[in-house]
């Protein structure tokens, strides 16, 4: 096929915030190291600050900048809206993309309620028998060692699974001081640690392990209730100004469950946790083995194979970092490893190799919806003291 042949994906991104930016360098990089079968054209940024959004669309690399994103809507060269917006205006957003023709991927966690991710299944679904097909963007799917893990339990090289042990520990919260963002507001971002990064562990713990939560109990904590208002504020930190307005999302988030092949799984979910940045913690216990992740030291993943003689058995520290890795081929030579950002690239490599072949991307909105259905259940659970909320 001649370079004429090749078809174009347009794209346009709401948001030009932190997200915004890791969609854009993901956007940008993706066609530069992988083999993509469509060119991609970065199209418009839209957001809400005139001047904001065309400094970011210089810096991030989009042709064009708007102040309302419903004019992408109208855009015959814009195939494809990115939301990476806050919570609240997910559903707006990609519905009226989905019904405008234009396929959708959209920042996780899917929605800020469970009624508002059933109306994007239900729009997805009706795009869907149209060829018009939506993501959401659980990225941390797309690291490596995460996908070793998943391909060691597909194997049955865990055999039965036990234990699911997932942890999210983050401190960026820990100081009083930090002021208020939209992710401390319960109308924007739905919840708080529980949707920002609770989401994250249901969703890896579900991939992993290739199993569904059938129920959970939980508990829910705002540690600090008041905090500074930011005079301005920027990716995950901002300056305090003098006045103070409450925290209207809990801090942290504890939960235990069931998954259906009968294994027990703990989660933890924490913007308090002094000292841990981005510690995505899962490990997973079976009759046949265990492996162990840790995102601060996200090329690595620890596998222990319970059939190896007692005298020498136990975890394996392996370098995901080879050819033979999912996505390691596309990039530097053995033993280099892969960052935060990589996730997202791949996150763009899947979506347009779906996309091209008229597949539905994983993870679907159905699946965001599973989550949401869990994060929705733990908000109940906390509310009755604890209690046990049925997922299925
Ligand atoms: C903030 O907690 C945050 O940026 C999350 O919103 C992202 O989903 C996660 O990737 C990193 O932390």
């Amino acid at each position: 096929m001649g370079d004429a042949d090749r078809s174009r994906l347009g794209v346009g991104m709401v948001g030009y915030s932190f997200m915004g930016a890791a969609h854009s360098h993901a956007w940008r990089t993706a066609p530069r190291f992988f083999g993509l079968p469509w060119d991609l054209e970065m199209r418009v940024v839209a957001g809400r600050s005139a001047d904001g959004v065309r400094a970011a669309a210089d810096r991030l690399g989009w042709q064009d900048a708007t102040t309302d994103w419903r004019t992408l809507l109208d855009r015959d060269d814009v195939g494809l809206v990115d939301v990476c917006t806050p919570g609240d205006t997910h559903a707006e957003i990609a519905i009226a993309a989905l019904e405008a023709g234009k396929h959708v991927l959209c920042e996780k966690p899917l929605a800020n309620s469970v009624a508002e991710a059933e109306r994007m299944v239900a729009a997805a679904e009706r795009a869907a028998e149209r060829g018009v097909l939506a993501m959401v963007g659980f990225t941390y799917r797309r690291v490596p060692a995460v996908q070793l893990a998943r391909q060691l339990v597909a194997d049955g090289r865990l055999g039965q699974i036990r234990h699911v042990r997932a942890q999210y520990l983050q401190d960026w919260l820990s100081d009083p001081a930090t002021p208020l963002n939209w992710r401390l507001d319960k109308e924007k971002a739905g919840s708080g640690a529980l949707g920002d990064i609770g989401a994250h562990i249901v969703d890896l713990t579900q991939f992993i392990t290739g199993e569904q939560l059938t129920g959970i109990s939980g508990t829910l904590e705002t540690f600090v209730t008041e905090r500074p208002v930011a005079t301005e504020f920027s990716g995950l930190s901002g300056t305090a100004g003098t006045e103070t307005g409450p925290v209207t999302v809990d801090d942290a988030a504890v939960f235990f469950g069931r998954m259906t092949g009968g294994a027990l799984a703990t989660y933890e979910a924490t913007r308090f946790a002094a000292g841990r940045k981005n510690a995505i913690r899962i490990e997973v216990n079976g009759s046949g083995g265990s492996i162990a992740f840790d995102f601060e030291d996200m090329n690595v993943l620890h596998f222990h194979d319970a059939s190896e003689p007692a005298a020498t058995a136990g975890f394996r520290r392996i370098v995901v970092t080879e050819p033979e890795h999912r996505y390691v081929g596309a990039w530097w030579p053995p033993g280099h490893g892969l960052g935060y950002e990589h996730a997202f690239t791949h996150q763009v490599v899947d979506l347009v190799e779906d996309l091209a072949a008229g597949r539905q991307p994983r993870p679907s909105f159905a699946d965001g919806l599973a989550v949401q259905r869990v994060l929705d259940a733990v908000e109940r659970s906390s509310q009755q003291g604890g209690g046990w909320i049925a997922l299925t």
